[in-house]
């Protein structure tokens, strides 16, 4: 999954020489640059099934991204970051425990992540941050849309549970009063008044902070204000080369997709705005990623949950001016479960000791380091008939049904962008997906998947 961890790292070089190298060294060299009082702010926006590619700076021809764009102009933008678990509950387990879902037995939405998991909130908290998360959990079981009782350590809290009740919202305050979005007020608009106030209120403070806003679009109901809905003609829309069909009423659904996401980047973009009014542009690192993406009928396939690029690839862009250089785009493979550990790298905040991912601060900040040789992907619990475990490389994509123990996908995606011909049980490609399954189930027993049956 990765080089080496940390530990091994340290083990085989020596920890003299080897910190020079390491990606943790490089974060505590910001660290020293910095008095406590400078660690950066961080004003986190996940979005809900926003896929990669629907980014007007990563070559959608239809989508208007301009405040996206900018930020990524700005400072980095990943052309491979990857969710480890394409659905809901299981990405946002990974992003709040840093660990995978193997470990805490999320594998599925609606599930409780169990209280005991250290999160991340709860690092940056132990380490002076002031911590706020605005939006949906969907870490706190079925309810809906649901008080959350467990908030793994966020402090200020507008949340709820599950649900996409875009024009109808509702959410819970600290002690846990329900309150209504006011009445005609698009829901994400509404929650980028509270990130505002949030941000506000702690503008004069010595200790930083750390915002979470957590958009429930644009997933469906694929509806946003009429004044995005008319920016979009499904009619016209141009399709992505692996969508061989599409209904008109799914093309209508693309259209709001597209139309709520330009929401969002109006609301990214009165952020940004706020940030430098207050000024704070040169003390946040701000960070705009997504739990996963929307098949949208590429490859005849509808949402997420599927070994495609079109589910498994997320947005991630980052800014953070005088530390992340402008203007990069990185091709270097990163994955959800680098999240935790990578943003402590670029806070000066401690990686506890039971994370699985990597700290990849180097790679946001323009720096040389070590890089991740192919990225984990799992769904499904081990007795579902339909579960799937499988790997993402720089190169290829292979996906295997666990239960069954029967091939799934194989693509070169060097040859084929986008995955138009699957090389599953092709003769000829017998010996690179022995390659890929072997490396499967190398990271499975690692992390101690029990999806790993002895082939004949
Ligand atoms: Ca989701």
């Amino acid at each position: 999954m990765k080089q080496a961890t940390r530990r091994q790292f340290l083990k085989a070089t020596g920890a003299a020489a080897g910190l020079v190298m390491w990606p943790g060294a490089l974060g505590r060299e910001v660290e020293a640059a910095r008095s406590d009082s400078s660690r950066p702010n961080v004003l986190f926006v996940l979005a809900d099934q926003w896929r990669a590619q629907a980014l007007h700076c990563a070559g959608d021809p239809n989508i208007k991204t301009p405040h996206i764009d900018e930020l990524a102009r700005r400072g980095v933008r990943f052309t491979h970051c990857y969710s480890n678990s394409p659905l809901c509950t299981p990405f946002r387990s990974m992003l709040m425990s840093g660990r995978y879902t193997a470990r805490t037995g999320v594998w599925k939405n609606n599930i409780l992540l169990p209280p005991d998991e250290l999160c991340i909130a709860e690092s940056f908290g132990q380490a002076g941050y002031r911590t706020g998360y605005i939006g949906k959990w969907h870490l706190d079981g079925a309810a809906k849309p649901g008080s959350v009782r467990h908030r793994q350590g966020w402090r200020y809290w507008a949340g709820f549970n599950r649900g996409h009740n875009y024009f109808e919202g509702v959410y819970f305050r600290d002690a846990d009063t329900k309150v209504e979005v006011p009445e005609g007020v698009f829901e994400p608009d509404h929650q980028t008044d509270l990130a505002i106030n949030f941000i506000t209120e702690r503008s004069g403070d010595d200790a930083p902070w750390f915002l979470m806003l957590a958009f429930g679009g644009p997933h469906q109901p694929y509806k946003a204000p009429d004044q995005y809905m008319e920016m979009y003609n499904p009619d016209t829309l141009k399709l992505r080369p692996n969508v061989s069909k599409m209904k008109k009423s799914e093309r209508k659904a693309l259209a709001g997709y597209y139309a709520h996401a330009t929401n969002l980047d109006h609301n990214i973009g009165r952020l940004v705005a706020h940030l430098k009014e207050q000024g704070l542009t040169e003390e946040t690192l701000v960070v705009f990623t997504a739990d996963h993406g929307d098949m949208h009928r590429s490859q005849g396939e509808r949402f997420k949950s599927k070994p495609w690029e079109e589910s498994i690839a997320v947005p991630m862009v980052a800014a953070w001016p005088g530390m992340i250089p402008r203007g990069r785009e990185e091709d270097a493979l990163f994955a959800s479960i680098d999240i935790y550990p990578t943003l402590c790298g670029l806070c000066g905040v401690e990686i506890p000791e039971d994370k699985d991912g990597c700290d990849f601060s180097h790679l946001f900040l323009g720096k040389a380091g070590p890089r991740r040789d192919d990225v984990h992907l799992t769904i499904g619990s081990p007795e579902m008939d339909e579960a799937w475990r499988g790997v993402r490389t720089d190169r290829y994509t292979y996906a295997w049904y666990a239960k069954r123990d029967q091939g799934y996908v194989l693509y070169d995606n060097k040859k084929d962008p986008y995955q138009k011909k699957n090389l599953n049980d092709e003769p000829a490609h017998r010996k690179l997906q022995e390659k890929l399954h072997t490396l499967t189930m190398r990271n499975l027993k690692a992390i101690g998947d029990p999806s790993t049956p002895d082939r004949k």
